[in-house]
């Protein structure tokens, strides 16, 4: 019988990944997406497109916020596995909608928690349950951060990460939930959304290589971040949650660079000079930021016999790659129409 997984976010960056593994595993693959004016689901058509994938991909709407879509997804679906990708991901954002994000981020998760319970409780089936856990808990806290390291968040999203955590914890002890908290260090990849920086820095710079754009406004540059490709971390999830027994785990490369470091990785890769491009705009600082992230991955090296297989200028280059020709096509398409 092939496995069953039901992965909220999958039309988010890593929600994809994570599809395309699990499929590649010949697991069923449920998604849960949220109901939108314009379809949102470019990062998966391709699955959706393929028709070898029909009787094992479908998707469903639902909302982390709304505990009677995940009471009847979960009823409905009856899976093995559940990976909660779902949030509000963006850290700046939840600063302007704190309680929104606390809701979906926080609460959501103690929603899904406990539609799994009750599913459990009435089939007697296990469901295995993966959180989406953040480096954004540790905040302040001194690098390197590893699962020993205590949570000093500074944002209403870290905040909501951390309460999450917590009630990860509190099902598994209470219930004996196989649930898992993964503490994911910044990964990104070509799928990345464009309003984080690593996307934001190689869209723009590869519009700005073409002459599509002019400048590149960015908040603070000395912040340092530990970054991964999304690819080898949604591997991690998967680990977690074939263990007998469930745990945290803090998934990270334990190599930290700043964005300015990350900046001349990708406009060297073109040939550029960022110092002639960027422009600091105060509109991009946060109330409080995160200073230095630095992960300490040995137990999952240990216990996942998980590493990370791609370096940080690998992934700037794949970043840049992939977004030249996107600017490419962009130019192709806006460039005068001279035919006959
Ligand atoms: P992402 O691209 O922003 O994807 C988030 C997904 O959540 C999207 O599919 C989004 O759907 C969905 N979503 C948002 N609000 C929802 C709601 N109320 N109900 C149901 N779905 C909702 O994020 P990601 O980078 O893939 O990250 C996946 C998870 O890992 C997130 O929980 C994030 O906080 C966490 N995380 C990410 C990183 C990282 O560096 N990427 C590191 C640590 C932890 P829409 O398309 O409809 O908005
Ligand atoms: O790319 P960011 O927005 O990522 P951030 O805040 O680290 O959060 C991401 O990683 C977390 C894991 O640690 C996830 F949990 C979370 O969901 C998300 O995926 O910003 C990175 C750094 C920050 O220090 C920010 O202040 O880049 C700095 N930055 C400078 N200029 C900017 C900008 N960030 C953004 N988004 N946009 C700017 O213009």
């Amino acid at each position: 019988m092939n496995k069953v997984a039901l992965i909220t976010g999958i039309n988010g960056q890593d929600g994809s990944y994570l599809a395309e593994l699990l499929l590649g595993k010949g697991y069923v693959v449920h998604g849960m997406i949220r109901r939108a004016s314009t379809p949102r689901t470019g990062h998966i058509d391709h699955l959706l497109a393929d028709e070898s994938l029909s009787d094992r991909f479908h998707l469903h709407f639902g909302d982390l916020a709304d505990a009677n879509s995940l009471r009847h997804i979960i009823d409905k679906t009856a899976p093995d596995e559940v990976y909660n990708l779902a949030a509000q991901s963006h850290v700046k954002i939840s600063f302007d909608q704190p309680e929104y994000t606390i809701d979906v981020t926080g609460t959501g998760v103690v929603r899904l928690l406990e539609a799994i319970r009750n599913h459990m409780d009435h089939t007697g089936k296990e469901i295995r349950y993966y959180q989406a856990g953040s480096s954004e808990m540790f905040g302040s806290a001194k690098p390197p951060q590893s699962e020993m390291t205590r949570f000093e968040p500074r944002s209403p999203y870290a905040c909501a990460k951390v309460y999450a955590h917590y009630q990860v914890i509190n099902y598994r002890e209470s219930y004996g939930m196989h649930a898992s908290n993964g503490i994911l260090f910044n990964h990104e990849s070509p799928r990345r959304g464009e309003e984080f920086v690593t996307r934001k820095i190689t869209r723009a710079a590869a519009r700005i290589k073409l002459g599509l754009q002019k400048e590149l406004r960015l908040g603070n540059l000395d912040a340092k971040r530990d970054w991964g490709f999304a690819g080898d971390y949604v591997d991690a999830m998967w680990r977690m949650l074939q263990k007998d027994a469930p745990g945290d785990y803090v998934v990270a490369t334990a190599i930290s660079i700043s964005i300015r470091d990350f900046l001349e990785k990708v406009f060297d890769r073109l040939d550029l000079d960022w110092s002639k491009y960027v422009v600091v705009d105060p509109r991009f600082f946060r109330p409080a930021e995160v200073d230095y992230l630095l992960g300490d991955p040995s137990k999952a090296a240990a216990q996942l016999d998980w590493r990370s297989s791609t370096n940080i200028t690998e992934l700037a280059t794949m970043m840049t790659d992939h977004d030249l020709k996107l600017a490419q096509a962009e130019a192709r398409s806006s460039e005068p129409f001279t035919g006959r």
